[in-house]
């Protein structure tokens, strides 16, 4: 049988945290055969160590077969030690009265100790997925902060984005979104991403001649895809908690085990593909095979996706350079 792999996850206290980890320990991120060692990161504060504790009593009672080992961490230089896998989902939310910048550089500061912390102690092969928000920038803050591990290593989820689409899309056109392949979602994990079905099919035909109307594209598909997360928290009175873990599932299954052709979105550092500056923490269609994924090239950009990714990039550069000189 496999060696166990060790998954590192931040925020394990959480919404998010609870809808995930029952799902990582039973192998559905990582495959049916290979064991997992969770090493859990919660805030020192007493009461997030106590709520810890108790998921973690949860996790026991399922005796999964693949959970080889279970770790609770308040500080990240030990709950990254050699992990394989780490889901850094724990962020600051945004407090009342708390600006916009306020929130990058609360965040900021969390996502530079965990970078360095990575840096120092985890696996050289380490698979980060940054779920936390901002998570494009927290991705890259993190990336930043931890200059030995390759650049490539580091990922924001989008995920989330790319699953909302894909139901939108076959709701539109009365199909199943299985049947759905080669959408994608540029861009920022924020009300500005560019959710793109110029390419996609089902069954093999062309969604955007099946649709055929601009009108819906900018001015309905756009909208609800792009403020999904606050219609989610009008009508459950919280943020959306499975949807985002089953999408951080998604995004590290498919890195991790090959998405078989198929395109996925993952937010990655730019390589410079579309006029995106390097380095950029941005959403491109990706496809992953044996444990790299690689940027779906040569993609036409007519006049309307250009503004919009132009949008998207503009404030992502903008957080960028507000946590600028903290890094
Ligand atoms: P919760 O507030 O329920 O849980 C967050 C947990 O993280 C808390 O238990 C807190 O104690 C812990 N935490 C905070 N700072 C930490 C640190 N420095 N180290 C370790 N743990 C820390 O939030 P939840 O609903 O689980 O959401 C978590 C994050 O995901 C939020 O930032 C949220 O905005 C973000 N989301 C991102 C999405 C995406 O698509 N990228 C979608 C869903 C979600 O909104």
């Amino acid at each position: 049988s496999k060696k166990p792999v060790r998954v590192a996850v931040t925020g394990a206290a959480g919404q998010i945290g609870y809808a995930l980890l029952f799902r990582i320990a039973s192998g559905e991120m990582l495959g049916k055969d290979q064991p997992v060692i969770l090493q859990l990161l919660e805030i020192p504060d007493e009461k997030a160590q106590k709520a810890l504790k108790g998921v973690m009593m949860e996790l026991e009672d399922c005796a999964f077969p693949l959970l080889a080992g279970m770790e609770a961490h308040s500080d990240p230089m030990t709950a990254f030690k050699d992990t394989d896998y780490a889901l850094l989902v724990g962020a600051r939310p945004r407090g009342p009265g708390m600006e916009r910048k306020d929130l990058l550089s609360a965040n900021a500061q969390i996502f530079t100790a965990q970078g360095k912390a990575l840096d120092k102690v985890a696996s050289r092969n380490v698979k980060v997925l940054v779920v936390g928000n901002p998570a494009n920038t927290n991705a890259y803050i993190a990336m930043k902060s931890a200059p030995s591990l390759p650049r490539e290593n580091f990922t924001a989820m989008l995920r989330l984005d790319h699953n909302r689409a894909l139901s939108q899309v076959a709701a539109k056109t009365g199909t199943q979104v299985k049947d759905i392949e080669k959408l994608t979602v540029w861009g920022n994990h924020s009300p500005t991403m560019y959710a793109d079905y110029r390419f996609a099919t089902v069954n093999g035909k062309s969604v955007k001649d099946l649709i055929n109307d601009q009108e819906w594209n900018a001015n309905t598909f756009l909208p609800t895809v792009g403020k999904r997360g606050a219609a989610i928290i009008e009508a459950r009175g919280l943020s959306s908690a499975a949807s985002a873990a089953n999408a951080a599932i998604d995004h590290m299954r498919d890195w991790a085990l090959g998405s078989n052709g198929k395109w996925v979105t993952m937010g990655i550092p730019s390589n410079g593909d579309y006029g995106i500056p390097k380095d950029v923490m941005f959403g491109f269609p990706v496809t992953t095979r044996d444990g790299k994924y690689e940027v779906v090239k040569g993609l036409e950009i007519d006049a309307f996706s250009q503004e919009r990714i132009n949008l998207t990039l503009k404030e992502l550069q903008e957080e960028q350079q507000g946590v600028s000189h903290l890094l």
